[in-house]
């Protein structure tokens, strides 16, 4: 049997939309690929091999090797995430900021990005609060779908890369794509007055084809597991954190309430943020209240 290649662009409902060199063919998945607890499955973005079918339709056989996995969207093959809030409506919250820069970071992408959307909304200065976070490292983009600000700058940082806009419902991640590209023309949903969310119009991740590369919109959502996190790891999820990581006095040290320890001198020393060590300890305990829960419930 000929295998032909491809990518998944998008899965539902049980359906793989897998982009050959010439076609976009639907696809069902073998068996083995099926989802499990250990496995993500075939997630869009993934390279695979692909049987046609006499219908015109195909069967997923082999599923290729990753470069990369953001987990959460799941999407495979990713060269960058852009973590997209608004700056009002809904509000932009640190700690959620925070804990999407913490799963990018688990992902090990390697270009993460934050994007302020709706700047047309705000009157305040979201500058210095911004600025914390250039501080720690990552490049912040600032743009208003609605006025068309900043689009040409966000253009430029997409330009063959495939890159997942991530973030809340309601932030605006369709409406850029939109902005970015008028011929996608996704739908869009009013964020509800009364609780200031979205409605989590997009149901489904999908790679579109975008200058020479690929922009990923996916579903908006602000809960997250993020339990699995090895709490040893956590410091090195925060960028600026890992200058200082090994000149702890104790090893391992969890930051938090060790003598000598480097990240609160790095702190006192006005080298580390409290907003973004506040956030490294709620995030810890999170996640080790997470884990705690878990074994309880092992040994039950
Ligand atoms: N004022 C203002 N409104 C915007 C802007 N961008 C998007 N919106 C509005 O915000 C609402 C939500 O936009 P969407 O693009 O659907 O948001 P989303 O992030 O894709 O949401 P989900 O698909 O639910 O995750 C819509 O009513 C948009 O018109 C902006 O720059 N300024
Ligand atoms: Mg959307
Ligand atoms: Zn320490």
């Amino acid at each position: 049997m000929r295998l032909e290649e491809g990518r998944v662009i998008k899965a539902y409902n049980s359906f793989f939309y897998v982009q050959t060199e010439n076609e976009l063919v639907s696809c069902k998945l073998r068996g083995k690929f099926k989802k499990t607890r250990k496995s993500q499955g075939v997630v869009p973005g993934d390279k695979v091999l692909i049987a046609k079918l006499s219908d015109g339709t195909g069967v997923v056989e082999e599923q290729l090797p990753r470069d990369s996995l953001l987990r959460r969207p799941a999407v495979a093959n990713v060269t960058q995430v852009i973590l997209t809030f608004a700056a009002a409506q809904p509000d932009l919250h640190p700690l959620l900021l925070n804990r999407f820069l913490v799963l990018a970071e688990w992902s090990g992408l390697k270009n993460i990005l934050i994007c302020v959307n709706k700047t047309d909304l705000y009157r305040g200065d979201r500058a210095a609060f911004l600025q914390l976070y250039e501080q720690a490292g990552y490049r912040v983009l600032r743009v208003s779908a609605k006025e068309n600000l900043g689009i040409a700058e966000l253009r430029q940082v997409l330009s063959g890369e495939t890159t997942v806009f991530a973030g809340p419902s309601g932030v605006g991640k369709s409406s850029l794509l939109n902005a970015l590209d008028a011929n996608l023309s996704l739908a869009t949903g009013q964020v509800s007055d009364k609780i200031k969310r979205g409605r989590h119009t997009t149901r489904v991740a999908e790679l579109l084809p975008y200058e020479q590369g690929f922009i990923v919109d996916t579903p908006g959502f602000s809960a997250m597991e993020l339990g699995e996190i090895p709490l040893a790891e956590l410091a090195n999820f925060f960028p600026e954190f890992r200058p200082y990581l090994g000149q702890c006095r104790f090893a391992p040290c969890s930051h938090t309430h060790e003598p000598d320890c480097g990240i609160k001198e790095a702190l006192a020393a006005g080298k580390i943020s409290n907003e973004r060590y506040e956030a490294y300890q709620a995030i810890y305990k999170e996640i080790q209240e997470a884990q705690q829960m878990k074994r309880k419930k092992e040994y039950k």
